[in-house]
């Protein structure tokens, strides 16, 4: 969806509602999105009028949030009644959900970032992207693409930097590059003396106590060192606080932190050992995701009946099958797999000083697997690969393995891959650096041929190969490979880029 479909002028009354019992991240999402309507006309001469209003019992409370309200002049409205809006945008939730007081328009939008739900009620436009940590995520790169800019009014900028911090655990569970955009687009351009206070009382000394006697009751699984626990009814923004709290203590490597909120479960998931990826077993309990050491997620009520918080953390343990190249635990019979041959591959690839980088910079590189750093060499390479996902090799094992043209290079994928130099100087416009790393790229050619065995998988499985700490995840239905020459090089092909990347050797 873009917002341009949303700025008819037959729209005379327009109404923004946000959840009831709004967040951080429901306010900051209607209140920008209420400029954006008046910058395009609405509450302006002709009497065309927009609003932002919250329906449900309950008024603000929550300390963080009415100061969020007075110092970002928020003009939101608590309404149990509403006259029939022409248009109504609901943001940070859907039409019909139960925590959402029902009104009925003449036209409905929705904006969102939870599990798309109600499949059948009535939703005229709808922008749904469950794997943004934020809405306010979802409202930005909206208004980027509708060149409304909320960089020169700071509290817009404020509330949305704040909208994104409070529903990613204090940004700790960013979970789509485009937050980390976000985040880095906007972090000076908010008011950081505002940020300072609202992040410094958003802990009332009733969740104080809640999160002291949820520490005090957790379950401890021995054999995995991990610690889980369950907390009353609260703030979801407690469980990151309570779970960073639970993964310092010396005996837990893995901590699991949840809470009922009536409506659905939420969960944070923190790890400390390389052996469990935070995001992996987030993504195995429910809808989840965010980093290697810290993650979070939320399930269905109906789910977590069916299967607990507690019985899924040990099914992602006993359900799974490891491998580990440098303490010799090996595939058995992967030598007899069927062969595959590399197609060539069309690629892109950008020479790093080409983008006026030199020997010893530091470059950070963001695809939607995350964030990493790469210190440039003279003979750099940095390639776009298969899976969107960009890595380097040296001038002499690039061409040796490629064949290099000048076409320009043309991104298909999700997120275009960015970069830039990972040197934040003061005053310095961080975010703005960024360039598209997809549109200075090449076209290269891979030079194929290279044989390996391979066989699907029908178990999540864990390969630890003998050149990374970090291990490679393959679900069912991925694939299991060994390289021809070195049966004990093993490692994970997803299934969708198996058959895009290699062919069965015939016979
Ligand atoms: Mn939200």
């Amino acid at each position: 969806m873009e917002l341009k479909e949303l700025l008819s002028s037959s729209y005379r009354s327009v109404v923004i509602q946000c959840h009831d019992n709004p967040d951080a991240d429901a306010l900051a999402s209607g209140f920008t999105l209420l400029r954006f309507f008046e910058e395009n006309g609405w509450n302006g001469k002709d009497g065309r009028t927009a609003r932002f209003i919250y329906g449900g019992v309950n008024e603000i409370r929550k300390s963080d949030l009415v100061r969020m309200v007075e110092m970002l002049e928020i003009p939101v409205a608590h309404v149990r009644e509403l006259p029939e809006p022409d248009l109504l945008v609901l943001v940070d939730c859907q039409y019909g959900e139960r925590n959402v007081e029902k009104f009925p328009a003449k036209t409905i939008a929705v904006i969102d970032h939870h599990q798309p739900g109600l499949i059948g009620v009535r939703t005229d436009y709808r922008d749904i992207r469950s794997t943004y940590g934020s809405c306010a995520t979802i409202l930005w790169d909206l208004f980027e693409q509708a060149g409304f800019d909320v960089r020169k009014d700071e509290r817009l900028a404020t509330a949305l930097y704040y909208g994104l911090f409070m529903d990613t655990a204090g940004l700790r569970e960013l979970r789509h590059p485009k937050d980390r955009d976000l985040r880095d687009a906007l972090e000076f351009h908010s008011s950081q003396s505002i940020l300072f206070q609202l992040e410094n009382c958003n802990l009332s000394l009733d969740e104080l106590r809640l999160a002291g006697q949820a520490l005090a009751d957790y379950t401890y699984m021995e054999d995995m060192r991990c610690a889980i626990v369950e907390a009353r009814r609260c703030d979801p923004n407690i469980l990151g606080i309570i779970s960073d709290m639970l993964i310092s203590v010396d005996a837990v490597d893995i901590a699991v932190v949840y809470s009922n909120l009536g409506d659905r479960i939420k969960y944070s998931v923190r790890s400390s050992t390389p052996l469990t990826k935070a995001n992996d077993l987030s993504a195995f309990i429910g809808d989840g995701g965010g980093h290697t050491r810290k993650a979070g997620g939320q399930l269905s009520l109906a789910d977590a009946a069916a299967a607990p918080i507690a019985v899924r953390v040990r099914r992602y343990f006993s359900e799974q099958d490891v491998y580990d190249v440098k303490k010799g635990i090996l595939p058995e019979g992967i030598e007899e797999a069927p062969l595959f041959e590399k197609k060539r591959l069309c690629l892109g690839y950008v020479k790093a000083t080409d983008l006026g980088f030199t020997e010893g910079n530091k470059i950070l590189v963001r695809e939607m697997e995350g964030d990493k750093e790469v210190t440039v060499q003279d003979d750099t390479y940095l390639i776009i690969g298969a899976e969107d996902e960009v890595y380097t090799n040296t001038e002499a094992y690039f061409l040796a393995h490629n064949d290099p043209t000048d076409e320009p290079y043309v991104f298909h994928g999700k997120y275009a891959p960015k970069i830039h130099g990972a040197v934040t100087a003061a005053g310095m416009e961080n975010g703005e650096g960024f360039r598209n790393l997809a549109d200075c790229a090449k076209i290269c050619y891979s030079r194929g041929g290279a044989r390996i065995h391979a066989r699907q998988l029908t178990k999540r499985t864990k390969v630890f190969p003998a050149w990374s700490e970090d291990y490679f995840l393959g679900m069912p239905g991925d694939w299991l490979a060994a390289r021809e020459e070195d049966p004990s090089d093993i490692y994970i092909i997803n299934q969708e880029i198996m058959p895009k990347t290699y062919d069965p050797v015939e016979g």
